[in-house]
């Protein structure tokens, strides 16, 4: 299958079209160019491509550019030719180095995950698109931490990101400044297809272990290619690879809100049971209490949130809604406040969500 099953427009729909058939849909979108033309990374990022066809990118980057205003800045890079672990191996350096190998022909160096705003906060390079601005994720972690998730991408024709699902299962968003990303998006429902006997995922779609992995041929995707200055809309729990053509930079951010909390939290309730089958072996050396604290550690370490977490997330949405305070396009108010009340009586009803919580809350 490809693009033609996804919902293509040329000027971006309606909040309400959006809301019902992408958010609470659950189902990807593709945004023409012209949504974000104005962008200043739209327009000073980039040069024109003359002579390419139309199945090749029709920008490419102005590396001098980027290496004058950024060069000092001191950046992940991950190599593409290089596994670690369940990810490729990442390596530091200046932004300046990086660009230094961006331009080597075959260069498989991938700048990403770079928070980029965090590290450039005067410069305004884009705007969030207002489709997506209704973003819990980023609004709690901005405030209450040193983290964020809003990203910047660049690297060169073959970078690629192995398959996964998104942090929490969040949803994300991609803007192309310039470049094509090659999607290949597998719809919910199908992870048992996806690992083998131990629990390893599939980490290359393009080359997978038919003897590791029997079940993975069975798997029903869809291609979505994303050229300069499209926009994609990624549901949650969609797993996904995103491999480059020609050499392309992008902007993203992973987001929730009222529309998917409750799919997030499904996904911390099965990376949960996984904590405490892990730790099976030590429960009957612990007092019940001490078992639920050691769990929501690890779960803490493992997926980078637990109930803590959530319910403090929670906390803050609920006191901006009654306040309803710098209001972007959401859906209404009361709907919003009675996602957020079910979870936190899906959280209370834990036996010791309350003691754990005052525990972390006391420190
Ligand atoms: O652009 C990439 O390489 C990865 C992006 C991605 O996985 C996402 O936006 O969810
Ligand atoms: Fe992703």
């Amino acid at each position: 299958m490809d693009n033609d099953s996804i919902a293509y427009y040329d000027d971006p729909p309606s909040y309400s079209t959006f809301l019902n058939k992408h958010l609470l849909g659950n189902q990807p979108a593709v945004i023409g160019p012209k949504w974000i033309d104005h962008w200043p990374a739209r327009q000073n990022w980039i040069q024109p491509l003359a002579g390419q066809g139309d199945h090749q990118p029709q920008w490419q980057p102005d590396y001098e550019y980027l290496r004058r205003t950024f060069g000092q800045a001191k950046v992940q890079v991950a190599l593409c030719d290089e596994q670690e672990f369940s990810d490729q191996k990442r390596i530091d350096m200046t932004f300046d180095e990086f660009v230094t190998q961006w331009q080597q022909p075959g260069s498989l160096h991938y700048l990403k995950d770079w928070h980029f705003a965090k590290a450039f906060p005067d410069q305004v390079m884009y705007q969030v698109p207002e489709l997506f601005a209704d973003d819990w994720m980023n609004e709690y972690w901005l405030q209450h931490s040193e983290d964020d998730y809003r990203f910047c991408y660049m690297g060169g024709h073959g970078t690629f990101t192995p398959f996964h699902a998104d942090v929490y299962r969040s949803y994300s968003w991609s803007c192309n400044i310039c470049g094509i990303k090659k999607w290949t998006l597998y719809p919910p429902g199908q992870e048992d297809l996806f690992k083998d006997r131990l629990g390893n995922l599939v980490y290359d779609v393009r080359h997978v272990d038919p003897e590791q992995f029997p079940q993975f041929h069975k798997a029903r995707s869809i291609v979505i290619y994303q050229r300069d200055g499209e926009t994609v809309f990624i549901p949650s729990n969609w797993f996904h690879q995103v491999e480059n053509i020609g050499a392309t930079i992008s902007i993203n951010h992973n987001w929730l809100n009222a529309t998917n909390i409750e799919k997030c939290f499904e996904s911390m309730c099965q990376d949960l049971k996984q904590v405490e089958c892990s730790l099976s072996d030590l429960q009957e050396t612990m007092d019940p209490f001490e078992f639920v604290t050691t769990s929501q550690h690890v779960l803490l370490l493992h997926s980078g949130w637990n109930w803590s977490t959530l319910h403090r997330l929670l906390a803050c949405i609920e006191q901006r809604l009654r306040l309803n305070k710098d209001p972007c396009l959401q859906p209404e108010v009361p709907w919003q406040l009675a996602q957020v009340q079910s979870l936190q009586a899906r959280l209370g009803s834990f036996a010791f969500f309350s003691p754990f919580v005052e525990s972390i809350l006391d420190r």
